[in-house]
């Protein structure tokens, strides 16, 4: 029998620690360390990490560190690297890195290397992202297409829309990118209602080809192309397919010339980098979104060489080991101080939580510790007016990531200065707190008196000790974004690693889908004896199906 993670002389240091570290504040430590930030700080791919707010001394980092040398990290990474098939219960090799590697190195699944394969996908996505923006390729009535609606949900649809959004400055003015993923038919309604069908361009995005939410969708976009003008023999200039099941989509109607591919070692949260990024590579074009992956591959070379202690993804990682396994918070934050990433945290919360929410471990066995943190977020300065009150005030401690970039991509420089200088002050105040008496001197000196600033002292005091990250570059530009993304997909592997749990699954997400399929018949009129459920689900069912 394995020993227990728990059981460890590792962990238990660690958990020793944390106990003598419950009483310090970080105020104290930048006192004692004048050069704390600069001790505390990392470059990595035009990303600059000052991590020097945290609870953190350097006792704390060897003993982390120890901990990641104990699971084997730099082993785990260089098998990912190698394609073994480390996601092993489906018996997959996760190689997200090959569909960025620059290196010229063959990377082999089962003995064939699979770089040829993706440099001809990616050949024809240039091909065709470049006829789309040209206007050469055209719509049934001899027009270009203006507007682009990528059909998938999950993988198939967070990547390459953050990415969208993420790198608008960038993109070609004339084309409406739209992404439909929810089965609610008023996601897809509202989308056709936008667009002419002579003109839109419909993307099939689903690795499976067999989820019910994009074929449904696709079906609708399908019926409504036919209605509007389209006819059966024309689908072919209005609907391409993103898949690795090339037989449904072909018989779906989508012609094999139609169809891009991609591959089982592509998991559907990892796959933006594949032609599930196709909407990018149309938005952007095919240069911009192959500097997204050089920005990924400078990062992964960044993961693959940089000794633990000066590797930006380890460290990121260890900190939410660090907070999540021994300061017993249990969220954390992500806070983009850019507003093109407003779609950055939902993105992560799927990259994050669907790989690491675990509680099985690569022996079979139950965890006895935490796995993956809650993740939520959004954008600065818009959280600061929602939900900061709590990371100020509240009885959680929740460690953040601000993510920064200097330069913003829009004219009004005196607002990036201010969005800019709300970050620092945010991750000062939120490290440094207020103490009573700093309060109740700051009101006296506005004049109220005395009885009063006793009275509103308690409640204006900040205990501060909050920690955060600062994560930031000159600009988001398409490499720098790039980088971002491939540092939180190491960080996420990393934590999966110390925790002994596959990041790569998702049989969570199997179980209500199951379920859906037999209420299904039933709101449709089949009896209500026909299924084996609650109380509770079958009054609803009688409450919601249409008599
Ligand atoms: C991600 C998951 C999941 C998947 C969707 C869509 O890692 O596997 O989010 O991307 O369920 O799947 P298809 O691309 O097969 O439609």
């Amino acid at each position: 029998m394995p020993k227990s993670l728990t059981a460890t002389s590792h962990w238990q240091a660690l958990q020793k620690h944390a106990r003598e570290m419950s009483g310090r504040h970080m105020r104290q430590l930048f006192e004692q360390d004048p050069q704390r930030s600069e001790r505390y700080s990392l470059f990595a791919a035009d990303w600059q990490l000052d991590f020097s707010k945290n609870l953190i001394t350097d006792k704390t980092l060897q003993l982390l560190l120890a901990l990641a040398k104990q699971q084997h990290l730099t082993q785990w990474r260089d098998r990912m690297f190698a394609g073994e098939k480390i996601n092993h219960t489906e018996n997959r090799a996760v190689l997200h890195v090959a569909l960025r590697s620059r290196s010229g190195e063959t990377i082999e699944v089962e003995g064939e290397d699979v770089v040829p394969q993706v440099r001809a996908v990616q050949a024809g996505m240039r091909e065709f992202s470049d006829a789309i923006r040209d206007g050469k390729w055209t719509g049934y009535s001899g027009k270009a297409i203006t507007d682009v609606v990528n059909i998938g949900i999950g993988g198939s649809d967070l990547g390459p829309m953050m990415v969208c959004q993420a790198l608008a400055p960038y993109a070609k003015k004339e084309l409406n990118m739209h992404f439909v993923s929810n089965i609610d038919g008023s996601h897809i309604h509202d989308t056709l209602q936008r667009c002419q069908a002579e003109t839109t361009l419909f993307i099939i995005s689903s690795k499976s080809f067999s989820t019910q939410e994009t074929l449904n969708n696709a079906l609708a976009a399908r019926g409504w192309f036919l209605a509007q003008g389209g006819s059966k023999d024309q689908i072919n200039r209005h609907f391409v397919a993103v898949t690795s099941n090339n037989k449904l989509a072909t018989e779906f109607g989508i012609a094999p010339d139609s169809q891009f591919e991609l591959w089982d070692w592509v998991g559907g949260r990892y796959s933006l980098w594949s032609a599930i990024g196709l909407p990018i590579a149309i938005a952007l074009g095919m240069d911009q979104f192959e500097d997204l992956l050089g920005g990924a591959y400078a990062m992964d070379e960044h993961f693959r060489n940089a000794q633990p202690e000066q590797n930006m993804p380890v460290l990121l990682a260890l900190l939410g080991v660090w907070y999540n396994n021994f300061l017993e918070c249990e969220t954390y934050a992500v806070l983009p101080y850019i507003q093109h990433l407003s779609s950055f945290p939902a993105y992560l919360q799927q990259a994050d939580m669907e790989s690491n929410g675990k509680r099985i471990d690569r022996n079979g066995l139950p965890v006895d510790y935490q796995t993956g943190p809650i993740l939520w977020g959004g954008a600065g300065t818009n959280a600061q007016h929602a939900f900061f009150q709590l990371l100020h005030q509240g009885t959680k401690t929740i460690p953040a990531d601000f993510i920064i970039a200097r330069d913003s991509h829009s004219p009004y420089d005196n607002q990036q200065r201010m969005l800019v200088s709300n970050a620092l002050a945010q991750m000062e105040a939120l490290m440094r707190g207020k103490s009573k008496a700093e309060v109740a001197a700051e009101m006296l000196a506005k004049g109220l008196p005395q009885t009063e600033c006793a009275r509103l002292a308690p409640y204006r005091e900040f205990a501060g000790n909050k920690p955060s990250n600062a994560l930031f570059t000159d600009q988001l530009t398409p490499a720098a974004l790039g980088a971002l993304i491939a540092l939180y997909e190491h960080k996420i592997f990393v934590q999966g690693v110390i925790w002994n749990i596959n990041s790569y699954d998702q049989w969570g997400v199997e179980y209500g889908k199951q379920v859906a399929n037999s209420v299904l018949p039933v709101l449709e009129g089949a009896p209500i004896s026909a299924i084996d459920v609650s109380s509770s689900t079958r009054e609803l069912i009688s409450r919601l199906r249409r008599s």
